[in-house]
């Protein structure tokens, strides 16, 4: 704890004598949301964390999430430097969507609107119409819908087809998933819930269809922690990803919460509900990056080209999602 305390106070002076904020998602390590809480930077969702990122006044953003996160904010805010832990902090979704591939498959359907998870490398979202986050891919294709759109999805098939679901939009999708969330499983959560009967169950739409079924809400991070407030329920069984336990015990002390079953009867798992890449965000590396003048070679750089095109579905998703 001695040396946890030493690192928090020399990251926070690097901080502040860089002229830098650290931006960090709900699903890093508890250790690293507080250290961003208490620097003056934020912990959010994704959509979120790009809005902070542009909005702040630093000139140096640290973003200590996954590498999507950082593409977006420099995209976003390419006047700033960008730097993360590091930059092999990836993410299942974007690995299983290679730009090459992608537009193949986009060339095969040119009649459909391209619309991309902000889960995606800025090359695959140089080549969509639109960006959106679980917050807001089901308002989103329902108001494509109403305009008469059919809609190519990727890289998630679970929420594409949670959003298929929701919506009838004609949703063409691409088959990718998470990793933390596609492991989560119905019936070791029905059995969780049989020894708390009084526990609500909140899921991310990222899951299989047959755990958002038996979902009393199904929603993006924010929508979750927002709809744990409103409900009285003494418990809740919370199928995504634990470092959102971080934000929930923190807004509501009282409350218990348990991760959602990965596998039943004890098989193992891929991720136990952590997801290994946002793992990799650590005290030690964030100063690291921090100390080093050229922060350890972990700076983003997207291709100016490409990010003038991926910063057009952006725009999109920030000005659809006000
Ligand atoms: O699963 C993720 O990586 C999520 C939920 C990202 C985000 O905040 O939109
Ligand atoms: Fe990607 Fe899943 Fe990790 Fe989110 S939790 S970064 S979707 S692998």
């Amino acid at each position: 704890e001695g040396a946890k305390a030493h690192y928090r106070a020399r990251i926070a002076a690097q901080l502040k004598a860089r002229n830098a904020v650290l931006v960090a998602h709900y699903y890093t390590d508890p250790e690293i949301q507080a250290l961003a809480e208490a620097t003056g930077g934020c912990v959010a969702d994704s959509l979120e964390m790009a809005r902070f990122g542009k909005d702040h006044p630093a000139t140096t953003l640290i973003v200590a999430g996954v590498r999507f996160m950082g593409e977006t904010a420099k995209i976003l805010s390419p006047e700033k430097r960008v730097f993360m832990p590091t930059l092999e902090a990836t993410c299942s979704l974007d690995i299983g969507c290679p730009a090459d591939a992608f537009s193949a498959f986009c060339d095969q359907h040119p009649e459909r609107t391209v619309v991309v998870y902000a889960n995606t490398s800025a090359a695959v979202k140089a080549r969509a119409d639109w960006v959106v986050t679980s917050s807001i891919a089901v308002e989103l294709i329902d108001h494509l819908d109403r305009q008469g759109e059919k809609i190519l999805w990727a890289p998630d098939r679970h929420l594409g087809n949670y959003v298929r679901e929701r919506t009838g939009a004609d949703v063409l999708c691409w088959e990718g998933e998470c990793i933390v969330h596609d492991e989560f499983k119905a019936k070791g959560i029905l059995d969780l819930k049989a020894l708390h009967p009084q526990a609500a169950v909140l899921v991310h739409p990222e899951s299989p269809a047959s755990v958002v079924e038996i979902a009393d809400v199904v929603g993006s991070t924010s929508q979750l922690i927002g709809a744990a407030q409103k409900l009285d329920n003494p418990s809740f069984i919370v199928a995504t990803d634990r470092g959102i336990f971080y934000k929930m015990q923190q807004l509501m002390p009282d409350r218990t919460f348990m991760a959602a079953p990965t596998a039943g009867n004890g098989a193992t798992c891929r991720s136990c509900a952590n997801c290994p890449w946002m793992a990799m965000n650590g005290l030690e590396n964030t100063l690291a990056v921090l100390a080093d003048a050229n922060g350890c070679g972990q700076e983003i750089h997207v291709d100016p080209e490409i990010a003038r095109q991926a910063l057009v579905p952006l725009n999109r998703m920030l000005e659809f999602g006000a």
